[in-house]
């Protein structure tokens, strides 16, 4: 099903042209409303007058997360406070999180994009969806929720944690579509397959996303709960969920071109990589009005085709991710940075900055256990002293990253040390 065809299907040259007049609007917008752009700009020789359309786009400056973290919390936005209607934040890089703001509008349009993206998951009004994403500062729960409403299906707003209930729902209620991260989907099919209750179920499709996963990964769920599974993409900064999904051919996900104008980079040169190359995916936001950013880094590793799609639409196609340029983990759909991790130890006494993430996929959920180096003084203490200290540590970290983590207290210098660049993670998962 097309949801939009005026929009999902328009020929090159009409959507260059929408792209172009949007992208003017945006530069205007960001000039006049937020300080940093205009410094950005201003630094760079650019007025809005420089941008007539898509092809002025290599004059503008890029954004990275950091950007973000400088300006926090709303140094950013470009809608005064009493326009702004919603708040979402995810992992800043150290301490602080990144917060990203909308206006009503741009909540109809993320809607939008959502619906959008359900509908290419063959999912319609007269669907029963699980939102089985977290719900809170997370876009995933209220951003698939939104496109749910807006589709007209009705929706079961489960956010995440209580796997027995969401089957049992599931179940009861003859559930037909569910969005979740991949992981946690798999772990449901096994909780269905040990119960029996595979036949049981009505489920059709489910919109999958927030993590890394391969194509592998996504049959083998097909396979186990006999459904359709297709990939949901986003990121907080641009929007949420909804940036781009693939539909029934699977052959990519196509990018919501009209909303986001998606270049391939070098990460390392910053410049254009050809047609077909892998690089770091970047976005301009065309229609956003509370956080609208010019070429966002997402640090995501893809390529991008302009190639029309047998489903019909001629919207671009990124390519399943090749992973990140940066060291950003996502971990039961968190996010996050060994920093974190590293500046949450050193506000605290008694432990040395040395340590190591080990992550890991037990039963298909991720496990995180970080080993800490402690301070000599504190082995040659009781027991208890090292007890207490794992305790604090363990609930310093979870306040850092927003994850509950096991901590392993180990002897001073038995970490391994570095000769070049640290290494502090290993993650054991395979991407199956
Ligand atoms: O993960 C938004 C989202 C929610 C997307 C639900 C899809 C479904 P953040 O927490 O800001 O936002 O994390 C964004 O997650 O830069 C990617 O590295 C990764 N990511 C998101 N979707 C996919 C995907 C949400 N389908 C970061 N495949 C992004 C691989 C993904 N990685």
């Amino acid at each position: 099903m097309i949801w939009n065809e005026t929009k999902e299907c328009m020929s090159r040259d009409e959507l260059e042209y929408l792209q172009g007049k949007r992208l003017v609007k945006v530069v205007d917008r960001v000039y006049h409303n937020v300080k940093f752009y205009r410094k950005k700009m201003q630094e760079l020789g650019v007025e809005p007058g420089d941008i007539n359309g898509i092809e002025d786009l290599h004059k503008l400056p890029y954004t990275t997360k950091n950007d973000l973290r400088d300006t926090y919390p709303f140094g950013l936005f470009a809608a005064p406070q009493s326009e702004i209607v919603r708040i979402h934040a995810s992992s800043g890089t150290t301490g602080k999180a990144t917060v990203v703001g909308y206006t009503r509008r741009d909540l109809e349009i993320w809607s939008e994009c959502v619906a959008r993206a359900l509908a290419q998951a063959g999912v319609t009004r007269d669907d029963i969806i699980q939102v089985a994403y977290g719900y809170g500062l997370f876009t995933g729960g209220l951003g698939a929720h939104g496109g749910a409403e807006k589709l007209g299906a009705m929706v079961v707003p489960m956010s995440t944690g209580n796997t027995k209930k969401l089957t049992t729902m599931m179940k009861d209620f003859g559930v037909t579509a569910i969005a979740c991260t991949p992981s946690y989907l798999l772990h449901i099919a096994e909780v269905l397959e040990e119960s029996g209750d595979i036949p049981n179920i009505k489920l059709k499709a489910a919109i999958c996303g927030a993590e890394p996963w391969t194509d592998n990964m996504r049959k083998q769920i097909e396979e186990r709960l006999h459904i359709n599974a297709f990939d949901i993409y986003g990121l907080s900064e641009v929007m949420g969920p909804g940036v781009a999904c693939d539909c029934q051919y699977h052959k990519g996900l196509h990018v919501y071109e009209d909303h986001f104008l998606p270049e391939i980079i070098d990460p390392d040169t910053f410049k254009p990589m050809k047609r077909g190359e892998t690089g770091e995916l970047v976005f301009t936001t065309l229609t956003k009005e509370g956080l609208p950013l010019l070429r966002y880094r997402t640090k995501d590793l893809t390529s991008i085709s302009y190639d029309k799609c047998e489903c019909g639409r001629t919207l671009a196609r990124i390519s399943r991710f090749k992973g990140r340029s940066d060291d950003m983990l996502i971990i039961r759909g968190v996010n996050v940075f060994p920093s974190q991790i590293e500046a949450a130890l050193l506000e605290m006494g008694g432990v040395t900055p040395h340590y190591m993430m080990i992550v890991d996929r037990k039963n298909n959920l991720d496990t995180l256990e970080i080993q800490v180096e402690v301070e000599e003084r504190f082995f040659s203490d009781e027991i208890k002293d090292l007890e207490s200290l794992t305790k604090k540590i363990a609930h310093v970290i979870q306040n850092a990253i927003g994850l509950a983590a096991k901590i392993k207290l180990v002897a001073p210098k038995t970490l391994e040390r570095s000769m070049g660049k640290a290494v502090h993670v290993i993650d054991k998962r395979k991407l199956v």
